[in-house]
């Protein structure tokens, strides 16, 4: 079975330097995966591309290690360099259907969708899962689109059958408002990023989505 086929979605651990409170990515994400992470994106807006590889190396070793898939944000290339599991691509990033072809058939294709036509040109274009929202409001990402709530989030779901992560100001308060909406799993950036005991709070949302999975 492809490995994209395979991957739990339930607690997808997105990197952010400015939210890390000094630690380096490498201990943020050893510390998520320690707590429960299930996938790692590796999300870094402004960095120079030869230190984007350096830590998105880094955090293959570490995934490879723990057997967590890695993603890396926007940058089909530096994907591919460092042999990540995967690519996720924005609504303004390189087209769908153009990265699938470049990747190839066997590496994980994330795209964000806030909307149900994003959602279905999506499917149609290869992906293999879609990172839904923001559902709320969030810093952590200025330029995001309108926050679509749960509503926006369930309707999607009942259109689109591969995996769904939802996204955007998701932390333990509203998690289990969120899954009970059907997506596969959570994807937090600030909610564990930020947190002063990593490995807790990734460990607190698990067993929330764990929770809320078993009620379906
Ligand atoms: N895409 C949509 S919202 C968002 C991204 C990357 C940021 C989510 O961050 P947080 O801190 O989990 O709200
Ligand atoms: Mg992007």
């Amino acid at each position: 079975m492809a490995l994209r086929q395979a991957v739990d979605w339930s607690l997808y651990v997105v990197t952010d330097a400015g939210l890390s409170r000094g630690r380096s990515h490498v201990a943020v994400i050893e510390a998520a995966i320690t707590g429960g992470a299930t996938v790692v994106q590796y999300r870094e807006k402004h960095a120079p591309t030869r230190q984007m590889v350096a830590e998105a190396q880094v955090l293959r070793e570490l995934t490879r290690r723990t057997g967590v898939p890695l993603i890396v944000n926007d940058r089909l290339d530096v994907a591919l360099a460092v042999d990540a599991d995967g690519v996720h691509l924005g609504q303004d990033d390189m087209p769908a259907a153009l990265a699938r072809r470049l990747i190839g058939p066997d590496k994980i294709l994330g795209i964000s969708a806030s909307t149900l036509a994003e959602a279905l040109q999506a499917v149609q274009d290869g992906a293999d899962y879609l990172g839904v929202g923001p559902i709320f409001a969030t810093p952590t990402k200025p330029d995001a689109a309108p926050p679509i709530g749960i509503d926006g989030l369930r309707l999607i779901r009942q259109h689109v059958s591969l995996p769904i992560v939802a996204i955007g100001g998701i932390n333990a308060t509203n998690a289990a408002e969120v899954m009970a909406a059907g997506p596969d799993g959570i994807a937090v950036v600030s909610a564990v990023v930020a947190a002063e005991d990593i490995a807790v709070a990734a460990q607190e949302l698990r067993a929330m989505v764990n929770a809320s999975r078993q009620r379906r």
